[in-house]
């Protein structure tokens, strides 16, 4: 990966965080590219950005773009087959949105089928952990938790239960008629407007299949069908994929409750095995964490002379294992380079989704070995070692991992440099943990959520997620977003590489409520003790945002639907078609969402003008883009002032 002719970035301007700087810095001086090199080289087709370039047959690619000075008059542009800007746009949008629902859902799927073994009683290194959430989960598959005998309601078994709900779960992809169970979790007044809309999901694969269809050359030609379509997908995602893999993973693993721990680089230690894991599924993290606390694998560790096994983690798989067992992230996204050329990294172990394939080339620049685990995501460099994992032998293939990482330790070549910076932070929240330390429910005391709102101590909900992009300063956003909203009383909640980064800056603990919040906020993070910006897990984990908003909802005194609430959504530095998912299903559940860096949608104003405004008659949420990150801010807590106005609660 030497490349002695790249322009290199300069590291201040490409991050905020003292310890990627220096990282990068250190890449530069050992001639090792990294993203940030890469962002600097290779600039964005300008027409890709602007969302109106279709490559959807051979005739193409079509480009249109937006002539300088705008459309004055009718607009003429088309490709060859007389696809409009618009056309192009929405389907290149909604194959976003396939992409995006595709991934988290077939994650879900992932998990579902775990479960299926677990309660099929097919393998023995997974057990249910929380049997009080499955009992919870279980009538909204339309699972009965209690059975009648001569008169008396008698409770079913655990195993029952599991069994009904695994099949059922597992059906949520597939089935032929009906629409998605969790569907009917949403507020009713939102239900009615999907039905209305004609967007409820049948089931999650069909909704993803059906974009492929409408999207290919000559079908659906008319962007408001194909947004309608794009919706439908994207709720399949959130009401389901995504809430599906969230609800399992708690079953298996354990629902998260808050937790100490640390973020950023500086969590590795020179003198253990570092093993990192990174991507998405905890199926397989859930064991390595196991293997690296065994004594079996510890006193193998210091058998070769290391002190004890690290283990730490990237992107959302971090997020999983932190929020669970308090195993800390080592970075963001953009610093998954970074922690190999710390040089201490004796293992990254990947799994999917958000795994740069330069990580080979950097790898082979040092010992570490990278290890591929997922059927569907292998890489072609000769030096990626693949162990496959399979649920049935769970824990022996994490034991091998571990071992190999473990032999590696005494291969370290290159001079080990672990940047210091590492901050402390609280993480582990979900709707149980919010409601548990907002007073016990969410209406009617003094600490409850609706009631601070109501008084105006929090004047708002935020939630800030999603990924970091080299083509903006990294972190930089997402923190300047995060701290302008607290300071404004908005209580943020986080999730993803967003999260990582609020937790790397200090922002993820009780602390943080005097130093940046303003006074109402303070006031109640520092009467019950939590953080103001508060992680709620991992990509698939937004799903919790949507319950928390609804559990909101219910709890009475702000309206009647998720968009009458003072809330509003952002995801300040988005690069994955999850985030277009993401922001799609949020959009459709009532939430104003703002994006930063930018949109693919300049080319097409009249499909921008429709997802910009008119998505807020349809659903009460609409998209917005400011990459400046305090215009941003204040955007979000306009919207949320224009509801606490509507509401009556603006005193
Ligand atoms: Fe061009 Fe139409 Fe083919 Fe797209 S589908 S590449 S617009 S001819
Ligand atoms: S990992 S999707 S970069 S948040 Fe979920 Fe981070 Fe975005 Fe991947």
């Amino acid at each position: 990966t030497a490349a002695k002719e790249a322009k290199f970035v300069d590291p201040r301007e490409a991050s905020i965080d003292p310890a990627t700087q220096e990282m990068i810095l250190r890449a530069q001086r050992l001639q090792v590219e990294t993203v940030f090199d890469r962002a600097m080289t290779m600039k964005p087709c300008a027409i890709g950005m602007q969302g109106i370039c279709c490559k959807n047959c051979a005739m193409g690619p079509c480009r249109l773009p937006l002539p300088k000075g705008g459309i004055t008059g009718e607009d003429t542009r088309k490709g060859l087959c007389g696809a409009t800007a618009n056309t192009i746009c929405a389907r290149n949008f909604i194959r976003m949105i396939a992409g995006g629902a595709a991934a988290h859902s077939d994650h879900g799927r992932s998990v579902a089928e775990v479960f299926r073994s677990v309660a099929r009683k097919e393998t023995e290194d997974y057990k249910i952990k929380d049997p009080i959430k499955l009992v919870d989960i279980a009538p909204n598959f339309g699972v009965a938790t209690t059975v009648e005998v001569d008169g008396k309601t008698l409770d079913r078994s655990i195993d029952e239960i599991a069994l009904e709900v695994a099949e059922a779960a597992y059906a949520e992809w597939g089935k032929p008629e009906g629409s998605l169970h969790y569907i009917k979790r949403a507020p009713k007044p939102l239900q009615e407007k999907w039905e209305r809309e004609g967007v409820v999901p049948r089931n999650v694969d069909r909704e993803i299949v059906e974009i492929m269809h409408r999207t290919h050359m000559g079908v659906d030609q008319d962007y408001k069908n194909l947004m309608k379509q794009g919706t439908r997908a994207a709720l399949a995602d959130g009401w389901g994929g995504s809430m599906i893999a969230t609800d399992l993973q708690d079953v298996m693993f354990g629902t998260p409750s808050p937790l100490q721990s640390e973020a950023n680089l500086g969590v590795m230690k020179e003198d253990h095995v570092n093993i990192i894991v990174h991507g998405h599924e905890p199926v397989l993290s859930e064991m390595i964490v196991a293997a690296c606390q065994s004594q079996e694998m510890i006193a193998y560790a210091k058998e070769k002379g290391a002190k004890g096994i690290q283990l730490s983690g990237i992107c959302c798989t971090a997020n999983e294992v932190l929020q669970r067992h308090g195993v800390p992230p080592a970075g963001t996204f953009l610093q998954q380079e970074l922690a190999i050329i710390t040089g201490a990294c004796d293992a990254m172990v990947v799994d999917v989704q958000c795994i740069f394939q330069n990580l080979a080339n950097v790898a082979k620049c040092f010992h570490t070995k990278l290890i591929t685990t997922h059927p569907i995501a292998k890489m072609e460099q000769d030096n990626v070692i693949h162990i496959e994992f399979d649920e049935h032998h769970a824990m022996e293939d994490a034991k091998r991992i571990v071992r190999m990482a473990i032999d590696n330790f005494t291969n370290r070549k290159a001079e080990v440099l672990i940047p210091r910076h590492k901050a402390s932070q609280i993480a582990g929240f979900g709707v149980e943990s919010i409601r548990y330390h907002l007073g016990g429910t969410f209406r009617g005391d003094y600490y409850t959520l609706n009631d601070n709102i109501i008084n105006g101590r929090i004047r708002g909900i935020a939630g800030v997620v999603g990924c970091n992009n080299a083509r903006t300063k990294h972190n930089e956003e997402h923190i300047t977003i995060i701290k302008e909203l607290i300071k404004n009383d908005v209580i943020v909640l986080t999730t993803g590489c967003s999260a990582i980064a609020a937790g790397m800056h200090g922002l993820l603990t009780p602390g943080a409520a005097a130093v940046h919040c303003g006074p109402g906020l303070a006031e109640v993070c520092e009467t019950v003790g939590i953080p103001p910006v508060l992680h709620l897990g991992s990509c698939v984990d937004n799903s919790r945002i949507l319950l928390a908003a609804t559990e909101v909802v219910k709890a009475g005194g702000l309206g009647k639907d998720i968009c009458d609430l003072p809330a509003a959504g952002s995801a300040p530095e988005w690069m994955s078609e999850k985030a277009i998912s993401i922001g799609q299903y949020f959009v459709a559940s009532g939430v104003y969402t703002v994006f930063g860096y930018h949109m693919p949608l300049e080319g097409a104003p009249v499909f921008k003008d429709y997802l910009y405004k008119q998505m807020e008659k349809m659903y009460g949420g609409m998209w917005d883009c400011e990459p400046d990150p305090v215009k941003h801010a204040h955007k979000m807590i306009a919207h949320i002032d224009k509801k606490r106005k509507e509401l009556g609660i603006d005193k």
